[in-house]
């Protein structure tokens, strides 16, 4: 990593049903985020956290009638416009992004951030689509409809602070996925993102997938976001997050899709920004999940076994 890294915690779980996810940032932080990345002769700062309200005393349909069903959308929006001043403020002071969750509503915040002056591709690390519009969820979870809303779909495409700016559907690949809602399915078939299931996987391996998935991301455009979605991973590796599914990615696949990231990010301005989300301390064992978000965040940052 050629600049410094500001890390800007979210402890957001208005997003999402299961408690604890709020918990995320320090979780990460306690793991030893900053040493870890010194220890990569790395600079980085930590900016603390933005300030995200607590569910009790608020009101989950504080989102007007025009949200549909979403839970909390007034909040998020709250939340997510304060998230993308703090990462548009990070770029323009030549930092690097490192930004914790909590749920991935948050990445909302992030995208809107980080396109704001430049094209970003995106590569969406999970084991959900996060395509839900407030018309096909059926949890009422906008941490089921992030991506979504960062591509203006649905609802979204009448807000203005979803959307993020500089996006484009053709430089977004998915990576990953094994569950997908019924009514999402054709919301990602119906656009022109690429999403790669674990069948993918499977056939083809972590290493093209994922360099497939770069090559997309990086067509025309100014730098990639990695938004990392812990429950990518399969739960035997990562049990602390709140909707764990089984079969995902092991724990050398994550490593092996993290140090494509950090090759093919070398040149200047390519790896624009990371987050890391959906951890779960709760739910977790000894930690090891906030463990593994410090060590795959190493990975994309450029460390290397030799
Ligand atoms: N698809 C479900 C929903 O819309 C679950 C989403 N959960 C996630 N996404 N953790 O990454 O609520
Ligand atoms: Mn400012
Ligand atoms: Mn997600
Ligand atoms: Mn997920």
């Amino acid at each position: 990593m050629d600049r410094n890294v500001r890390i800007i915690g979210v402890p957001m779980d208005l997003g999402a049903d299961r408690r604890g996810v709020d918990m995320g940032p320090s979780a990460i932080r306690y793991a030893g985020l900053a040493e870890e990345i010194e220890g990569l002769d790395v600079t980085c700062t930590d900016w603390g956290d933005v300030h995200v309200p607590r569910p009790e005393g608020t009101d989950p349909d504080s989102g007007a009638p025009a949200s549909g069903d979403a839970k909390f959308l007034g909040e998020t929006e709250t939340v997510c416009t304060r998230l993308a001043h703090e990462v548009d403020d990070a770029v323009a002071g030549g930092d690097f992004p490192l930004v914790l969750g909590g749920d991935h509503s948050i990445a909302i915040g992030t995208a809107s951030g980080v396109s704001r002056e430049a094209e970003t591709g995106f590569v969406w690390f999970d084991a959900h689509g996060d395509f839900n519009t407030p018309a096909t969820t059926s949890s009422g979870n906008v941490h089921g409809m992030s991506l979504a809303a960062v591509l203006g779909k649905g609802s979204f495409a009448d807000t203005d602070w979803a959307p993020a700016p500089n996006v484009s559907e053709e430089n977004v690949a998915l990576v990953g996925l094994r569950s997908i809602d019924e009514a999402e399915r054709p919301n990602i078939r119906d656009s022109d993102v690429t999403a790669y299931s674990m069948t993918d996987i499977d056939a083809r391996g972590v290493t093209e997938v994922v360099g497939e998935a770069l090559d997309i991301a990086t067509d025309g455009t100014d730098g990639v976001h990695v938004s990392l979605d812990l429950d990518w991973l399969d739960p035997t590796e990562a049990p602390g997050v709140g909707t764990p599914e089984r079969g995902g990615v092991s724990y050398r696949e994550a490593h092996a899709a993290m140090e494509i990231i950090a090759e093919r990010a070398a040149e200047p301005g390519r790896l624009a920004s990371m987050e890391l989300v959906e951890v779960n301390p709760i739910l977790d064992r000894h930690n090891r999940t906030a463990e593994l978000a410090v060590e795959l965040a190493t990975s994309a940052l450029g460390k290397v076994i030799l």
